[in-house]
């Protein structure tokens, strides 16, 4: 494919943040598109979403960079990679954005889905990928300060099923979500929805617990499937001075100050309390040696998210001490589709389970979902409800 042109302009994400989304148009007339998200709870050692201000990265992009892009021959992902490149130095925004533009546009010319562009050698498959949704939010993404109004600390409980198709996963975790609602109408607690769908309501993270386990056992009475609870503790948003601070009742004694020690029985406790089976960022996003020494007590997932930020480099060092038995994959995190694909690379070869996920304030590229289908992974983290949501919902119905 020949790009004929290229530019970039300003769309609005699902928070109705100016963002960057590009567009591609091949010798052929044929057009793609490509757009990336944002996180509220980001990690500290993630890349920036735009190193200038996008109105100068949009800018210098429609002005400079693009030239040097007109003409060119884009024929397979090693030349996206290629690419990529000469636009790391402005941010993840612009260069996931053009990357994915060129995915779209590389699908389209060549009339095959974007998973088999971002995996040339995978044939046609049926890969049976496991959505892990978010049926409860609190913390950040719930919009409000933390600490000012009764909401949990806890960022996201999560759900997921071992159902033996995508559909039916889909429609157990939509059924918890549903089922969630109507507990909290029972209890007379007035709800609303957090950036990524979950409900959000004033009750504790003791509470969340409770309703979410009412919940699953009401689906659970419906499927012979196992249904399974996990948690998005995103803990750095409320590590200070060395503590985690909860504001809200996180066990039954009255503590709200956990020092790591301390974090680490609560973390043990709540893993049997609740059978949780996938727990993410339970201690802060520089503490290593805490996140290896759960992960030696338990089969449970441990997964790093801010710890590990998509970068191969913290992830080698996670492997050394063996912090963590799972890895979120957020190609934003590391503003690049080549680093993302080395990461995975480097999961599976150290058995680490990768999670592809979505951000808190997303765009309707569903290029998420492909990546999860072209590397085989096991599991995607993304909301249940929402137009973009669903987008990479429908993405994994449709292949
Ligand atoms: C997370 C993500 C997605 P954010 O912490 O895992 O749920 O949130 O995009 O705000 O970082
Ligand atoms: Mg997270």
């Amino acid at each position: 494919m020949i790009i004929k042109n290229i530019n970039a302009r300003t769309i609005l994400n699902s928070h109705a943040d100016l963002t960057v989304e590009v567009v591609v148009k091949t010798e052929k007339g044929i057009k793609g598109m490509g757009s990336a998200p944002k996180g509220t709870s980001t990690g500290k050692h993630e890349v920036k979403n735009f190193f200038k201000n996008r109105v100068k990265t949009i800018k210098e992009f429609n002005f400079f960079l693009k030239r040097k892009l007109i003409g060119r021959h884009v024929e397979s992902l090693k030349d996206v990679f290629m690419i990529e490149e000469a636009l790391l130095p402005f941010g993840a925004g612009i260069t996931l954005s053009t990357s994915y533009a060129l995915i779209d546009a590389l699908s389209r010319e060549n009339d095959v889905p974007k998973w088999k562009i971002l995996n040339p050698e995978k044939r046609f498959f049926k890969h049976k990928i496991t959505p892990i949704s978010k049926i409860i939010g609190g913390s950040v993404h719930s919009g409000y300060p933390q600490g000012k109004l009764i909401l949990p600390d806890i960022q996201e409980f999560l759900v997921f099923n071992k159902a033996r198709n995508l559909e039916k996963k889909i429609i157990i975790n939509k059924e918890v979500h549903n089922a969630l609602k109507e507990e909290l109408i029972k209890n007379k607690i007035v709800s609303g929805v957090d950036y990524e769908g979950g409900w959000i309501a004033p009750i504790s993270n003791v509470e969340a617990f409770k309703l979410l386990e009412k919940a699953v056992a009401k689906v659970k009475a419906n499927y012979k499937e196992k249904i399974f609870i996990g948690v998005d503790i995103a803990s750095s948003n409320f590590y200070k001075n060395e503590r985690y601070v909860y504001y809200t009742k996180i066990s039954e004694k009255e503590k709200q100050k956990y020092n790591t020690e301390e974090q680490y029985e609560l973390i043990k406790t709540l893993i049997k309390k609740y059978k949780l089976k996938y727990v993410e960022d339970p201690f802060n996003e520089e503490d290593f040696m805490s996140h290896a020494k759960l992960t030696k007590k338990t089969s449970t997932m441990i997964i790093g998210d801010d710890l590990f930020v998509t970068d191969p480099e913290r992830l080698k060092r996670g492997i050394e001490v063996k912090a963590c038995n799972s890895i979120i994959i957020k190609p934003n995190q590391i503003g690049s589709l080549k680093k993302t694909f080395e990461t995975i690379k480097i999961a599976k070869k150290y058995k680490y389970i990768s999670v592809i996920s979505h951000r808190s304030k997303e765009t309707n590229d569903d290029t998420i979902a492909h990546i999860g289908l072209a590397q085989k992974l096991p599991f995607i983290k993304i909301g249940i409800i929402n137009g973009e949501r669903v987008s990479k919902l429908n993405a994994l119905l449709r292949n």
